[in-house]
């Protein structure tokens, strides 16, 4: 078996694929792609990935995209434990949660967003600072209120078993941090976040524990 992923030390969509290998226990190589050196948009690179985004997930010489779909690829292909719950709702729950950083606030601050912020609009890097705290604390907002709403929350999002919604919880609680968004306004949601990185898993995926991270932000 052979398992590469092509992922960026900063990257949270790679952090989300990275725990996801790790709590599964797989042994993986990472090929760093310099998304600040624009790699992304090499010829390389665009035959694995059309998108010019990170991450891939090469499976024996198969290729996958979008954090999503890998994580529930690895979900399929490695049974133990288990990050999703057999049954409808509590599936869907899951995923529900997991979408509100995938989906909907993390593609707005993406390097591509913010490099075309900066080029139509001439937002310094301020503005387009503001501009991803803005977009994070919606989210982090949204993730309390669904965690209140739901009435599940305990050691994790969803219960005491980490499932795909912690995964995608803590990318988001990171990305909050890159870009110095306060997330202790968000308590359950905070916890949540600091209990995974009391897991090896969440903690050793970290973007600054990765090659190529500055020691300090
Ligand atoms: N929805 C995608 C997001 C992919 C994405 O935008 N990845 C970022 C890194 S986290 C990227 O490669 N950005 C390159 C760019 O914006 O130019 C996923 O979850 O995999």
């Amino acid at each position: 078996m052979n398992v590469t992923l092509y992922g960026y030390w900063r990257s949270l969509a790679t952090y989300r694929v990275r725990v996801a290998l790790n709590l599964k226990g797989i042994d993986y190589e990472e090929i760093s792609i310099n998304l600040a050196a624009g790699e992304q948009f090499g010829e390389t690179y665009a035959a694995l990935n059309p998108q010019h985004v990170l991450p891939v997930l090469n499976h024996d010489g198969r290729d996958i995209t979008q954090s999503m779909a890998i994580l529930e690829y690895i979900e399929d292909i490695w049974a133990s434990p288990k990050l999703l719950p057999v049954a409808a709702y509590e599936k869907a729950q899951i995923r529900a949660l997991a979408l509100v950083t995938i989906a909907d606030t993390h593609p707005l601050i993406v390097p591509r967003v913010r490099n075309f912020l900066n080029t139509e609009w001439k937002l310094d890097e301020s503005a387009q600072t503001k501009w991803a705290q803005h977009w994070f604390t919606v989210g982090n907002e949204a993730i309390e209120r669904i965690l209140v709403k739901s009435g599940r929350a305990k050691t994790y999002s969803f219960g005491n078993e980490v499932s795909l919604a912690d995964i995608a919880l803590a990318s988001h609680a990171i990305g909050s941090a890159l870009f110095k968004v306060d997330i202790s306004k968000t308590p359950i949601f905070a916890k949540i976040f600091s209990n995974c990185m009391l897991l090896p898993a969440f903690a050793n995926a970290h973007p600054l524990k990765q090659e190529g991270a500055p020691k300090t932000l």
